[in-house]
C-alpha cells in the first residue's frame, strides 16, 4: 500500500518537474501542448480575407516558413473576417485573423499583432497611388490631383470609423472633405475645373480602400469629373490599370504586398508613389488570448 502511494507521488513530482522545465521556457518556444491548445482552441484556423489581398500570400508563406503545417488559410473577404472577430470578441472566445494597419478593428476592439521574428510579413510599407499610362495627357487634372493626394493613417481612420459607426462611405468620405479642406486644397492648388468629364477609380472592398476610394472620388467629382468607382478583386484592379479600363487606384501596397502585381504589369502603369505611409500586416489576435508570437502556433 505504502509502495503505491510512493510510486504516485514521485510520478506526481515528475509531472510537476517537467511543468516546471516546461514554464522555464520563453514565451517564444511554449512547448507541444500550448501550443497544441492554442490551435485546438481555434481548430487550427486562421481567419483569411480575399484570395486576391497580398496579405493572403503572405500568410501562405508564413505558414510554410514557420511550418505551421496543420494550420488552415481561410480564404474570404475583409467583411467575413471582420464579422467572425466581432462574433468571437463579443463572447470572449480565441480567434486567429489576419489583419492590417491602418484598420478601424484596432479601434474597435483590443487587439495585438502576433510577433514575426523570421519578418515573413515584411518592414513597414506604404500604400501608393498608381495611374494608367497616358492618364497624364488625356486628363491632366485628374492626374495632377491623384499624384498631390497624401494623407496619414489618422486621417483615414476617421473615415473608416466613421463607415464602421454605420455612416455611408460616400457620406463618411464628404464630410471628410468637407472638414479638411486644408489638405484637400493642397491637392488641389492650381488644378482647373473640368466639366464632366469621366473618370474610373477601381479599388478592392477592402476597409482602409473603401475609405481613401471615396475621399478621392469626392474630391475629383468636386473638380467637375464624373467619377465612377469601381469595385473589382485585387488582381483585376492591376490589370484594368495595366490596360487601361481603370483610370487609376489609390490601392497600391508597396513595395511588399503587392509586389507579384507591381513586376507582372511594370512599365503597363504608372505609379506616383505613397499616398499614406507607414502601414502594417500580420496574424492579429485579440489582447485576451494568451499568445504573443506566430512561433507559440507551432
Ligand atoms: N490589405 C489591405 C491588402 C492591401 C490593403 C492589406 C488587405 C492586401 O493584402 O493586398
Amino acid at each position: 500500500m505504502k509502495k503505491k502511494w510512493m510510486l504516485l507521488l514521485s510520478a506526481g513530482l515528475l509531472t510537476l518537474g517537467l511543468a516546471a522545465c516546461g514554464s522555464d521556457k520563453t514565451s517564444g518556444d511554449k512547448g507541444a501542448s500550448a501550443s497544441e491548445a492554442i490551435g485546438e482552441s481555434v481548430d487550427y484556423k486562421i481567419i483569411g480575407i480575399d484570395p486576391g489581398a497580398g496579405l493572403m500570400k503572405a500568410s501562405a508563406k508564413v505558414i510554410e516558413e514557420y511550418g505551421l503545417d496543420d494550420w488552415t488559410l481561410v480564404e474570404g473577404s475583409s467583411a467575413a473576417m471582420t464579422a467572425a472577430l466581432k462574433k468571437a470578441y463579443e463572447k470572449k472566445e480565441p480567434i486567429i485573423v489576419t489583419g492590417w494597419t491602418p484598420h478601424w478593428m484596432f479601434a474597435s476592439f483590443d487587439l495585438k499583432y502576433l510577433e514575426d521574428p523570421k519578418g515573413v510579413f515584411g518592414k513597414d510599407e506604404n500604400i501608393n497611388t498608381v495611374v494608367r499610362n497616358g492618364l497624364k495627357t488625356d486628363a491632366p487634372e485628374a492626374y495632377q490631383v491623384l499624384n498631390h493626394f497624401n494623407w496619414t493613417a489618422d486621417d483615414m481612420a476617421v473615415v473608416m470609423n466613421d463607415i464602421q459607426g454605420g455612416t455611408s462611405p460616400e457620406k463618411a468620405a464628404a464630410s471628410w472633405v468637407k472638414d479638411n479642406t486644408d489638405k484637400v486644397s493642397k491637392w488641389t492648388e492650381g488644378v482647373d475645373k473640368v466639366s464632366g468629364d469621366k473618370l474610373t477609380l477601381g479599388y478592392v472592398a477592402w476597409d482602409s480602400e473603401i475609405a481613401s476610394t471615396n475621399v478621392i472620388g469626392k474630391v475629383l467629382s468636386d473638380l467637375g469629373y464624373k467619377v465612377t468607382l469601381r469595385q473589382v478583386e485585387a488582381g483585376p484592379m492591376w490589370t484594368g490599370i495595366a490596360d487601361g479600363s481603370l483610370d487609376g487606384a489609390v490601392a497600391a501596397w508597396l513595395p511588399s504586398t503587392h509586389a507579384d502585381y507591381y513586376e507582372k504589369y511594370k512599365g503597363k502603369f504608372e505609379d506616383l508613389g505613397a499616398n499614406l505611409e507607414g502601414t502594417k500586416l500580420g496574424l492579429v489576435v485579440p489582447a485576451y488570448m494568451d499568445v504573443n508570437s506566430i512561433e507559440d502556433l507551432k
